[in-house]
């Protein structure tokens, strides 16, 4: 409901742009109560102002800590209007109502950026002017709080188009903003309490880590999490922003591939697997997947889901990588890998990863389910009249596992439970395809038998054709494209066999 306000408390660190309001309440007959300093800058304007002692009966003590915090301050504040043994114990006790409260926080997040000593720092966490606005802010049913001089112009509009009148909507909307600004404000403090960041989005996350950088040298990077939960360093220098992104996609990747089938090994490079391979034993797998690009390997993230032992150890000493992280180390292989210096080594723990992704964006945060969907058998229709062989159904998941992990748009080709080639965070997925044939080609993959998987549909039956062409006789994709038709007729003219998932695997 409308209400006129009847009286203000002003309490402001910065005085500027307070001139015009205090005009306007003085025209409006309200009568306005103020701590020292802003009592001073009202009173030179040739202004009415009640000096908020005189309210209190109190001195300003302990060096102004002590201002505000009086029961007839805050009395006047919380009063319930309509609430009749409210009203009785301020008519008892003589409590003004305060209809309006005006707060400038002591400005402690500038004192700290200014590099203050701590007991300036101290001396600027603000008790008083935090406590007048939580206080308005709660009774807002009665009380308009302004509490920042962010909100300045909002409450000059406010009491001009209505004449000094407030309705509750109003007066809920400037509590919404005050509580903003208390919660930023302590979230500040605790801050420098603790010596940490914390995420900027309201999801608190207890731990934080200092990185050297960001992604590049002259930007700032922080870690907010507790790597020790799933990993522990064994060796090498301090992990620095792009090994964790490195290791958060390489660890998403390795955990499709179950210990069960095999010793599996991945090789990634900016987040992009360069080589993926599962074999029998942990050195097999490792040299399958080293030799899909023997470039890109080097300075990679390398993680395997199988204990390292001396004659991988020895394959693995003949390559220059940046991060390696297995479940356990034969103690004679630890011993080898760890003859280089600044290799990082991991051994990892048995902890799940996160089930949600954050990503900020537009001074916001986008929240999501991680993809945690894997196609198995039961997920595949055969759409062509030629149905996969076993062979290609076990290379046709391993493909898709590996395109799930991949920058969109991507094709994987792969074989035998070895990554050949992929095509990755292509425009189009025709280029994903021919950099995918043209990089196999490379590195000396003959693609006859190969099979190809592909993160969302094909538009056109473009990349059939020339998979086809390069020797590819099985496809997996999500299907779900109107020109569907097209593909399938192009394969079974040419005897290839493609299966659908209905699953779509964008990665962006
Ligand atoms: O030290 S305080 O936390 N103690 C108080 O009781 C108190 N009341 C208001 N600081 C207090 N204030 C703050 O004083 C306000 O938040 C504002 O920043 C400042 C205004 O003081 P002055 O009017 O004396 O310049």
């Amino acid at each position: 409901q409308s209400q006129k306000i009847s009286s203000a408390l002003i309490s402001v660190y910065h005085k500027d742009n307070l001139e015009e309001i205090v005009k306007l309440l003085a025209q409006q007959g309200v009568r306005i109560y103020s701590t020292g300093g802003t009592q001073e800058f009202i009173e030179q304007l040739g202004i009415e102002v009640v000096a908020v002692e005189d309210l209190t009966g109190y001195p300003s003590i302990l060096g102004g800590r002590v201002k505000t915090l009086h029961p007839k301050v805050f009395g006047g504040i919380l009063q319930r209007r309509d609430l009749s043994q409210d009203q009785a114990q301020v008519a008892e006790y003589e409590i003004p109502a305060i209809d309006l409260v005006i707060v400038d926080l002591y400005p402690f997040e500038a004192t700290v950026a200014a590099g203050g000593t701590e007991q300036e720092i101290i001396e600027k966490i603000d008790i008083g002017g935090i406590s007048l606005i939580r206080a308005a802010a709660k009774n807002f049913n009665d009380v308009l709080v302004v509490a920042s001089r962010d909100q300045y112009s909002a409450l000059i509009d406010l009491l001009q188009q209505k004449q000094g009148f407030t309705d509750k909507e109003d007066r809920r909307r400037f509590a919404t903003q005050a509580f903003d600004v208390t919660s930023h404000y302590d979230s500040a403090i605790f801050r420098y309490f603790s010596g940490k960041e914390t995420a900027s989005f309201k999801q608190s996350i207890p731990v934080a880590q200092t990185l050297r950088y960001g992604e590049n040298p002259h930007q700032k990077g922080v870690f907010y999490g507790d790597l020790s939960q799933m990993l522990e360093q064994l060796n090498g220098k301090e992990l620095s922003y792009n090994n964790l992104v490195d290791i958060d996609a390489t660890l998403d990747l390795l955990d499709e591939f179950k210990q069960a089938e095999g010793a599996t090994f991945v090789i990634v490079k900016h987040t992009n697997a360069c080589g993926v391979a599962t074999a029998p034993t942990a050195k097999q797998a490792y040299v399958n997947a080293f030799s899909c690009d023997t470039l890109s390997a080097f300075g990679g993230v390398i993680a395997t889901n199988v204990t390292v032992d001396v004659a991988t150890a020895q394959e693995l000493n003949q390559l220059f990588f940046e991060v390696l992280i297995a479940p356990a180390y034969e103690p004679e292989a630890l011993a080898l890998l760890e003859s280089k210096k600044n290799r990082i080594l991991l051994l990892r723990k048995e902890t799940q990863t996160s089930t949600k992704q954050f990503k900020t964006l537009l001074n916001g945060v986008v929240e999501q389910d991680k993809d945690l969907t894997t196609e198995t058998a039961e997920h595949l229709t055969a759409v062509t009249n030629r149905k996969p062989s076993q062979q290609e159904i076990a290379s046709l998941l391993f493909a898709s596992k590996i395109a799930k992990h991949t920058k969109s748009n991507t094709i994987v080709l792969a074989k035998d439970g070895q990554l050949l080639a992929s095509g990755v965070g292509q425009t189009s997925r025709v280029d994903a395809l021919k950099q995918a044939i043209d990089k196999a080609r490379t590195f000396g993959f003959d693609l006859h038998g190969a099979v190809m998987a592909s993160d969302a549909f094909f538009p056109f039956p473009d990349c059939v054709e020339i998979a086809h062409a390069a020797g590819v006789t099985a496809v997996i994709q999500p299907g779900g494209s109107i020109k569907d038709k097209d593909s399938i007729e192009f394969c079974n003219a040419h005897n290839m066999a493609m299966v659908m998932t209905g699953i779509r695997h964008f990665k962006h």
